[in-house]
């Protein structure tokens, strides 16, 4: 395959690592902290995971190891929606393992999860590493969404495990996939296996975090990226001076996405699904903020705007909520039965018997394609797939119906032309910022670091990460801390819990003193493109997020 120049510049790029594993690794020693608990339904959970529950927290310091640099064989699973740095997770966790021993080996299992199911590996070399360090994309082995949730499933990737001789397994995940990374580890234990597991925080959403895991991986890239393109749309906006541009951003249900892109390019409008659902905010009340905005920048003469949309806002108003949770559910229960029924009318008709009059009405009177989307297929996990649903599309026809009312009412004078865009997919297999590159690194070796150490239900924790890499913490908690039990397919499941925009926090506030301004002012910022090399100021910036979050914590 050809090279791009940056690629191989690349290449070269070495990521950084914290400073306690930049030692030999027979001078670091586990450092066991205090036990832990999950964040709600503990008795529940304490069942669920007889073996794996309330294990303490680790992080690692100096001291004399004889146990490390023994030969050992781990497998690798890339789980779910590709997040910029995934390579080189794999990348430090095969370093850390020829570190150890150069006698150690990476298995990689092929596109996901069923990868081990169904028992399809390759060996990963130095030569093939050599080739996916520092690049976006999860190409190296492929990545799936299949969920391991049967008795068979579990007894296969068990079977696997064993037949390969693996010493451990470590699945790079988002939520669901590091729940599934939890039961396995508890399943192994259960089973008389002394099989490890170790998760790794990975999704371009953001919403796998808490005190131990500040981010995770790919969300850096993904918002550059992202934002980037939105600052060039602001700029062409403000250029031709008459296009509204609606654009939806990724980030399913939490809007970590659309927020940090806000902070980065001052749009006119930017919702916040968090938000839309503690106000109990109408389809109706969010089409006047727009239509509001509309108004009052059409009164000055500026016919143009940008509104950032999260991709999961129309899973946030409370009528489309109840819908879309009746759907699942009914889809949960009955799903075999509706996958066989083809036409849309008679879809309607069957659900018709299982959802209230009220969800029944509201769906019956969506713009088709809208509905048609809403019916698609369940993700294995249960979840609607927020990324197909076109909701800029459904907020440009609404606004435009009101917009015409409000002409005929006199109280409108401007001219109102549109384009929906939606940001996705441009920003998930972007090549690693420099930050991605030294995090995933960095998880990668830490996990690594959790094998070495015996520990299983752990996930890769390395934080403080404002601060130079060298002073990044490395560590684990135990995957069940962050577990809570959910409502899924219909039925009650151990699950991480997500987390979500919080209203509280100073992301959110330092946006939301601003919005008003931005609603009817022009007030862009184009950010321009993700820089790998120059002054740190340019090219060593965390996300705005991070940076007000941890500038909170540290005083
Ligand atoms: P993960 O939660 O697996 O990291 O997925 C991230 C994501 O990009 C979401 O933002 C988006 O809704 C979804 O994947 C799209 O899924 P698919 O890759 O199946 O189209």
């Amino acid at each position: 395959m050809e090279i791009s120049h940056l690629q191989r510049a690349r290449y070269a790029y070495n990521p950084k690592l914290p400073a306690i594993l930049r030692e030999e690794l027979e001078n670091i020693v586990l450092k066991r902290g205090e036990t832990t608990e999950a964040v709600s339904d503990q008795g529940d959970l304490k069942l669920f995971f007889r073996n794996t529950y309330g294990k303490p927290i680790v992080g690692f310091e100096k001291g004399k190891n004889s146990d490390v640099g023994k030969k050992i064989s781990v497998g690798v699973i890339l789980s779910g929606g590709q997040a910029p740095g995934g390579h080189n997770v794999i990348a430090g966790l095969f370093d850390g393992l020829k570190k150890g021993s150069a006698e150690s080996q990476l298995f990689g299992f092929l596109n996901g999860p069923s990868g081990l199911i169904e028992n399809k590996w390759t060996l990963l070399t130095a030569e093939t590493i050599e080739q996916y360090r520092n690049t976006g994309g999860f190409d190296i082995i492929g990545s799936g969404r299949t969920k391991i949730e049967t008795p068979d499933q579990f007894a296969a990737s068990l079977k696997t495990a064993k037949d390969l001789g693996l010493n451990a397994i470590v699945i790079i995940g988002g939520d669901d996939s590091n729940t599934n990374a939890a039961l396995l580890a508890e399943y192994f234990v259960e089973n008389g296996s002394s099989i490890q597991v170790i998760g790794c925080p990975k999704t371009i959403d953001g919403d796998l975090k808490n005190e131990y895991i500040e981010t995770s991986f790919g969300f850096d890239t993904a918002v550059k990226t992202y934002s980037e393109l939105i600052g060039n749309i602001e700029r062409d906006a403000n250029s031709a001076r008459k296009y509204w541009h609606f654009i939806k951003l990724m980030g399913r249900s939490a809007s970590h996405i659309a927020l940090e892109c806000a902070l980065q390019t001052h749009p006119n409008i930017c919702f916040i699904s968090e938000e839309i659902q503690a106000k109990q905010m109408s389809l109706s009340q969010v089409i006047n903020t727009i239509t509001d905005a509309v108004v009052k920048r059409a009164d000055q003469g500026d016919n143009f705007g940008v509104i950032l949309i999260p991709e999961g806002l129309i899973e946030f108003m409370p009528e489309m909520k109840k819908l879309i949770e009746e759907l699942n559910d009914t889809m949960g229960v009955y799903g075999h039965e509706f996958a066989k029924i083809d036409s849309f009318i008679e879809r309607l008709y069957f659900l018709d018997s299982y959802i209230s009059e009220a969800s029944y009405n509201l769906l019956k009177n969506l713009p088709t394609q809208i509905a048609e989307q809403l019916l698609l297929d369940r993700d294995p996990h249960g979840n609607v797939q927020v990324s197909r649903i076109d909701t800029e599309k459904l907020l440009i026809s609404v606004t435009e119906k009101r917009l015409a009312e409000l002409k005929k009412q006199g109280v409108y004078k401007g001219k109102f032309s549109t384009y929906g865009h939606f940001f996705g997919y441009e920003g998930r297999c972007a090549a690693p910022s420099n930050f991605d590159a030294d995090y995933c690194y960095s998880l990668g070796f830490t996990a690594f670091m959790l094998i070495a150490t015996g520990l299983t239900g752990y996930i890769s924790s390395v934080r403080n990460l404002t601060a130079p890499a060298e002073q990044w913490i490395a560590g684990g908690i135990p995957l069940t801390m962050m577990m809570n039990m959910e409502q899924r397919h219909g039925i009650k499941k151990p699950v991480i819990k997500k987390a979500l925009v919080e209203l509280d926090s100073v992301p959110f506030k330092t946006f939301a003193a601003q919005r008003e301004h931005w609603a009817v002012n022009t007030c862009y910022l184009f950010p321009g493109a993700i820089q790998y090399f120059g002054p740190p100021e340019v090219c060593g910036q965390p996300t705005k997020t991070l940076l007000l979050e941890r500038a909170l914590k540290s005083g």
